[in-house]
């Protein structure tokens, strides 16, 4: 016999007030009385359930530990008998409905041919709260559009008869294999687009030999995650510091002994950007609130992504650094430096390596893009005797979308890109064959355009294979071809079914 308190639906539908709140979720009752003013999404949606079961309002934005892990053992006061629920006959809204007709309507996967196709499909099927949170940058959007743009600033100069009948795009990060110089890079709570959430990146990624960096905000459990992987896969993590540092070492150490292969903690984050399509939608006061780790109270109408970040330390600083040296052996790497003074900074605090990043324009707005940033950097730690160095790599991330954005950066120093919200675009509109397919697009344009470089291999990629000249000037006029323009067909994204 089981000697766990077993309760019955009328007994926790007693309790449905501010002065006694009682919630289900995943079969377990709480009591949520204390903590309904410390929910950093607020009192107001836990109150929606009081003595209801709340899992699947709960399930797209909290990883499934947060409620056992945030409240104290004596306010679990055990399971539910399911049989004596009543029912909640939930009733599919107008929006749901146009949406499954929208996922019935969805262009078949073999007509995506670019990484393009999938931000289109995800934008239209899409939840417009899951969309919004996803797709917002910062401020007025600058950075984020500046990403795309910095690419297009770089031209190549490719080499020809070097015989390329054969050509590999395969590397090490961080000392592991990948099959890509592309890892996926850490995006948040991906149950708001798809119900098995990041657990599509992964089963991808095993069948591919990539390596998948895991959000401190996912909405899987870390461990969720890291049980789904396949023979040899490997993870990153990615780390918000907590205030409470106690909890930042358990994680840190709970992700080294599970394997992890990198520690890329998050640098460009003492405060949340504003994003405005994700603060307009109100979502904190209708669904949101996630708290991962220990939190603080915050504004109603700041948006998801700032209604779940106040446990974030914002005293972070370089005093720090000795400390995460201390506690791992993990290699660590500072996500989002943006300026050749803080790369210099890092590679003489010991660490393993930078992410260029501004946060897929999502933090400071104007920041400049990473791509950019890069040739600072290395021209920077060149100057110092600290660049080349096979102990310090450097990654960019931000706007890639096209293996030829990849090979530029590696061109100029970079050893890997991050690729966020294309493969989060990818799952939430196709799950796991969409993460499939956005790997095999990378593979056939990496075949295509180092063929076309002179490029076997991503070593002989060189900084003379570019001409990054423009990179830094902002504004680079060229005069219109008009007899070009007027023939050029715009390219089109990938077309829905007659309905
Ligand atoms: O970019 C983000 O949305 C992000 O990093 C984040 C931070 C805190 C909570 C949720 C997401």
């Amino acid at each position: 016999m089981s000697n766990v308190n077993v309760l019955t639906g009328p007994e926790v539908a007693a309790h449905s007030s501010r002065d006694s709140c009682w919630i289900i979720v995943h079969g377990k009752v709480y009591d949520v009385t204390d903590f309904l003013d410390e929910h950093p999404g607020g009192s107001k949606i836990i109150l929606k359930y009081a003595g209801k079961d709340a899992t699947e309002a709960y399930d797209p934005i909290h990883p499934p530990d947060a409620i056992t892990t945030n409240l104290p053992v004596e306010k679990h006061l055990g399971a539910i008998d399911v049989s004596t629920v009543a029912k909640v006959v939930k009733e599919v809204t107008e929006e749901e409905k146009r949406r499954q007709a929208l996922m019935e309507a969805r262009p078949p996967l073999e007509n995506v041919i670019n990484l393009h196709d999938f931000e289109q499909v995800a934008r239209i099927v899409l939840p417009e709260k899951a969309w919004a949170y996803y797709s917002s940058a910062s401020d007025d959007e600058i950075t984020i559009r500046e990403n795309r743009l910095a690419y297009q600033r770089v031209w190549f100069r490719p080499r020809i008869l070097r015989d390329v009948s054969s050509v590999d795009w395969s590397t090490t990060i961080l000392g592991q294999k990948s099959s890509l110089p592309v890892y996926i890079s850490a995006t948040a709570l991906g149950k708001l687009g798809h119900p098995d959430g990041e657990l599509c990146l992964t089963r991808a990624a095993a069948n591919h030999g990539v390596i998948q960096m895991i959000a401190t905000l996912a909405s899987c459990s870390f461990d969720d995650i890291v049980d789904a992987a396949g023979p040899g896969q490997n993870f990153f993590v990615q780390l918000y510091v907590n205030r409470d540092r106690e909890i930042t070492r358990k994680y840190v150490q709970h992700a080294e002994k599970r394997g992890v292969k990198g520690l890329f903690i998050t640098v460009d984050a003492p405060q949340l950007g504003r994003r405005e399509k994700d603060m307009r939608m109100k979502q904190v006061d209708d669904g949101a609130g996630a708290e991962v780790q220990k939190g603080h109270e915050v504004k109603k109408d700041q948006g998801v992504a700032r209604a779940i970040s106040s446990f974030i330390d914002p005293s972070l600083s370089w005093k720090d650094i000795p400390w995460f040296l201390s506690i791992t052996k993990m290699p660590i790497i500072l996500k989002g430096i943006a300026t050749a003074e803080d790369a210099i900074l890092a590679y003489e605090a010991g660490v393993q390596g930078i992410v260029l990043s501004n946060h897929g324009g999502r933090q400071l707005d104007t920041a400049r893009s990473g791509l950019e940033v890069l040739i600072e950097v290395t021209a920077a730690l060149r100057s110092r005797g600290y660049f080349p160095d096979p102990k310090f790599e450097i990654y960019v991330d931000g706007g890639v979308r096209r293996a030829s954005d990849v090979l530029k950066a590696l061109a100029l120093g970079a050893k890997a890109v991050g690729v966020g919200r294309p493969f989060l675009y990818a799952f939430c509109s196709y799950g796991q064959a969409g993460v499939e397919k956005a790997i095999q697009i990378f593979r056939d344009e990496f075949e295509m355009n180092m063929r076309l470089l002179g490029a076997r291999t991503l070593d002989e990629l060189v900084p003379e294979m570019v001409d990054a000249s423009a990179l830094t000037n902002h504004v680079v006029l060229t005069p219109q071809d008009n007899l070009f323009q007027n023939t050029y067909q715009p390219l089109t994204s990938a077309q829905f079914k007659e309905s």
